[in-house]
């Protein structure tokens, strides 16, 4: 929500996997190596240091701690969802291995990526519960380090804003992809189930209905547009990042609901290309990105209807392809 953490956004070479080519004669690498995660769970007590002590490493079965378990399963959704549909080995595409530490801080409301690993908290039992509970938001948090990886979108202003909804199109699409939901069928909210019963809200955001998420005595109304004619100006939020990613998130809704079926497939491919396809400069505007889009869809797909979609999505949001 409030842009509480900074994230590097440099990213960290040493962190990269190398591929050992096996020596001639010797016996090929292990299938296992590659296309499966490397997943590695802390726990930081209440306290801020990172990453703080491991309770679960990779293959090990559950603790008897559910947060911890949930950002395992987690972690495992984003990966599956990044290798199955796209062939993309973790988040970088090498085999990244995935690092979160969970109860970080006390009554922290947030969840963050820090550059190279996740860090959630545990709410404050006030307006938020764990962050660990909505998957989509264990994706969102991993889906910032595979954009540092790819096109790597300055997070200020528009490019920020970009940056900030291709973590939730990810994330949703994470959560669509593990439970089998096609795009008709999808909620198309983050963080649902996030917020104390306190709050007047469903959701953090809303994809299909940005502005309508929340409205509440202590939050406020949910400050999203769906159109760039509400584009926000502001200091704060680096530039609204976290208010005008709702225009692009819009855009993706609009796309992969005219497409159909799996979001995940031809309009979530389409936004994969695009942050992958090393078009895209850091400084990307909306209609920068959004011409990309249609670039996209037009490598993978050819003249035909992906293009419309796209086309469409973007026009009805505002934004210029
Ligand atoms: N949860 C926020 C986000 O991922 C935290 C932050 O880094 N601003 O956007
Ligand atoms: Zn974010």
């Amino acid at each position: 929500v409030a842009a509480a953490a900074r994230r590097t956004l440099v990213a960290d070479a040493s962190a990269r996997t190398v591929r050992v080519l096996p020596l001639p004669g010797s016996a090929p690498t292990p299938a296992a190596e590659g296309g499966r995660p490397h997943r590695t769970i802390h726990d930081c007590g209440r306290g801020t240091d990172l990453p703080g002590a491991k309770v679960r490493g990779e293959g090990e079965e559950a603790t008897g701690d559910a947060t911890v378990n949930r950002a395992y399963a987690g972690l495992g959704a984003t990966f599956d969802l990044f290798l199955n549909a796209y062939g993309h080995d973790s988040i970088d595409g090498s085999g990244l291995p995935l690092t979160a530490s969970v109860h970080y801080d006390e009554n922290y409301g947030n969840a963050f990526w820090n550059g190279e690993q996740m860090v959630f908290g545990d709410g404050d039992d006030e307006i938020f519960l764990d962050f660990t509970l909505p998957v989509d938001v264990i994706g969102h948090e991993l889906a910032h380090g595979f954009t540092q990886y790819s096109a790597n979108l300055e997070y200020f202003s528009q490019s920020g804003a970009l940056n900030e909804s291709v973590s939730d199109v990810f994330g949703s699409l994470v959560k669509q992809y593990a439970l089998g939901q096609s795009a008709d069928r999808a909620d198309w909210l983050i963080g649902e189930g996030l917020f104390h019963p306190n709050v007047q809200g469903t959701a953090l955001r809303s994809m299909k209905a940005p502005g309508t998420a929340y409205d509440d005595d202590v939050l406020g109304k949910d400050p999203q547009p769906a159109h760039m004619d509400d584009y926000v100006r502001t200091g704060r939020d680096n530039g609204g990042v976290h208010i005008n990613s709702g225009i692009p998130n819009h855009a993706f809704y609009l796309a992969a609901t005219e497409l159909g079926g799996n979001a995940w497939e031809r309009a979530g491919q389409i936004w994969y290309d695009v942050m992958t396809g090393g078009t895209l400069t850091p400084e990307a505007r909306f209609s920068e990105f959004a011409a990309a889009t249609v670039a996209a869809a037009r490598a993978r797909y050819g003249d035909a209807e992906e293009i419309q979609a796209v086309v469409k999505a973007w026009s009805a949001v505002g934004v210029p392809t």
